[in-house]
């Protein structure tokens, strides 16, 4: 199975291609596992901002280059003082905007996982609803090895997703965890061979077009609203008022100040 992949934007650290309703992001940057610099995080900002404008788009696979690494994580080259230092020389942890942008987008997204997730990469696949995993992929954390520590989702929605014991053993001890063993710990919803993850991740994306993008939208904002406290309701609540806006009675609002008039929503019925 595979789609006629069309390139949607040019990028130098990223690719963004879309077909048959489903959008594409590659981190392609194979020869350093995936690691993501600042303007790997911009361009993946700008390809995740399309994306949610895109009506023809109901879901994301969101993936590495090659089969040896998803992602692995802040580029240490480019690491300084407070940050990740790009062309502009300020240092920055764009990641984290990247984290909230994949969280509050009202579609979902896959994770499409070969090889390493770790450190921030790690992350990011945290961050996506879904997570389709080769039987080649390792996943983990490195903070505390490499001298850093992502306390915001990457502690506590894996504690979430996987329990809080098992997500300060892997914060704390820094291992490394087999396809397998993700899949034990509910870390990613299946393993599949890694010649058969693109495959896979087209018919898990195709099953998710055919749902409704309403109620996925809402599902996934609910979830959000679950661990997000304000901002997670914040999100729902807007979906909330999208789907009013569609409705006669907040038209008939809308209506009757424009035409100068009293609203008549005595005609709507009061549902039990
Ligand atoms: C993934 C590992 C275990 C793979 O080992 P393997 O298979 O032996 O391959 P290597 O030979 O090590 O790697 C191949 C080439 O790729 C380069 N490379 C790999 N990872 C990185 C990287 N992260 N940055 C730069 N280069 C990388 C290797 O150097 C090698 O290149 P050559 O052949 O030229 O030597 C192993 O590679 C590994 O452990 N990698 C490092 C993983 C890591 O520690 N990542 C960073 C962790 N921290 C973050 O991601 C921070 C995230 C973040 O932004 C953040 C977010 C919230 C709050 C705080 C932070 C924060 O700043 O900390």
């Amino acid at each position: 199975m595979t789609v006629d992949w069309q390139i949607v934007k040019n990028y130098e650290d990223i690719i963004y291609e879309k077909a048959e309703g489903i959008a594409r992001i590659t981190i392609n940057r194979p020869e350093v596992h995936n690691a993501f610099r600042p303007e790997t995080v911009q361009e993946m900002i700008d390809a995740f901002a399309l994306v949610r404008d895109d009506p023809e788009v109901g879901v994301v696979l969101f993936t590495g280059k090659g089969e040896k690494a998803f992602c692995s994580g802040g580029d240490q080259r480019v690491r300084g003082h407070g940050g990740y230092v790009g062309s502009d020389q300020v240092p920055r942890l764009n990641v984290l905007d990247l984290q909230r942008q994949i969280r509050a987008l009202p579609k979902p997204v896959i994770a499409v996982v070969a090889g390493w997730a770790i450190g921030g990469g790690h992350v990011l696949h945290v961050v996506c609803d879904l997570t389709i995993a080769a039987d080649n992929a390792k996943f983990g954390q490195t903070g505390p090895k490499v001298g850093s520590f992502d306390a915001g989702y990457g502690a506590s929605l894996l504690a979430r997703t996987v329990g809080i014991k098992k997500a300060k053993e892997i914060w704390y001890l820094c291992r490394q965890y087999s396809a397998q063993e993700a899949l034990d710990m509910g870390l990613v919803n299946t393993v599949v061979p890694v010649a058969q993850l693109e495959e896979e991740s087209i018919k898990w994306a195709r099953e998710i077009l055919a749902k409704s993008p309403i109620a996925l939208r809402f599902l996934k904002m609910a979830f959000n609203a679950d661990t997000d406290g304000a901002a997670g309701l914040q999100q729902l609540a807007g979906d909330a008022t999208m789907l009013y806006y569609m409705t006669e009675e907040a038209r008939e609002g809308k209506n009757a100040f424009l035409e100068k008039r009293q609203p008549d929503f005595g005609k709507f019925p009061r549902l039990p």
